[in-house]
């Protein structure tokens, strides 16, 4: 089995003008189409590995042969988290309000929306370096932010992802450059309120 870019639902051009054409096309077409290829390769001469999700290799880490592990973790990690990313982003409008169960737990975790958007933001804006910002649930349901380093994922940490968004600066650097915050900003507007209700209403 081999791991594959899952469809993109959207062109390229349909996030302007929070997320440019351009950006989108080598983040998806080259960044995450790399990391889909390296995995391939790192796992080519281990038959049984390549039976697994790539959830399951991570989630496993230390039964893969030490000398792939980084780059099973680097690059399995970096083809989850930008297959989750491109299904949590919608064109402006077509994404939906926050509601229904997910809009009230986040009233009761973070108070308000306002609030929640104002922590996220923050933690986004002042990570150093690359990595990801997420809302994630806890084993008990109870939601919480967090941001990770690289291509760490939360299910490693038992965390379940409703949300993310993509710090390292290919994700942004050819429209906003070094303005992290306005990126983070326009993504507010491209996200899939949709699918982020079914990432937190699903059971698994
Ligand atoms: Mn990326």
């Amino acid at each position: 089995m081999k791991h594959e870019l899952p469809l993109l639902l959207y062109d390229y051009g349909a996030l302007e003008p929070y997320i440019d054409a351009m950006t989108m096309q080598v983040h998806y077409d080259k960044h995450h189409q790399g990391y889909v290829a390296k995995l391939n390769d790192a796992l080519k001469d281990y038959s049984e590995l390549q039976e697994k999700t790539v959830e399951d290799l991570l989630s496993d880490i230390s039964a893969i042969p030490e000398t792939i592990r980084q780059t099973v973790k680097n690059n399995g990690g970096g083809h989850l988290n930008h297959s989750f990313f491109w299904l949590a982003l919608a064109p402006a409008g077509k994404g939906g309000e926050p509601s229904g169960k997910l809009a009230q737990a986040l009233c009761s975790a973070f108070g308000n929306f306002e609030k929640f958007k104002e922590e996220l933001s923050r933690l986004a804006n002042n990570f150093f370096g690359s990595g990801w910002a997420w809302l994630a649930t806890d084993r008990s349901g109870n939601l919480r932010t967090l941001a990770l380093s690289n291509h760490e994922t939360p299910l490693t940490q038992g965390l379940k992802p409703i949300l993310v968004i993509d710090l390292w600066e290919h994700a942004y650097y050819l429209k906003y450059q070094n303005r992290r915050a306005e990126y983070v900003t326009a993504w507010w507007s491209v996200i899939n309120w949709i699918q982020a209700s079914k990432n937190f209403e699903s059971l698994d």
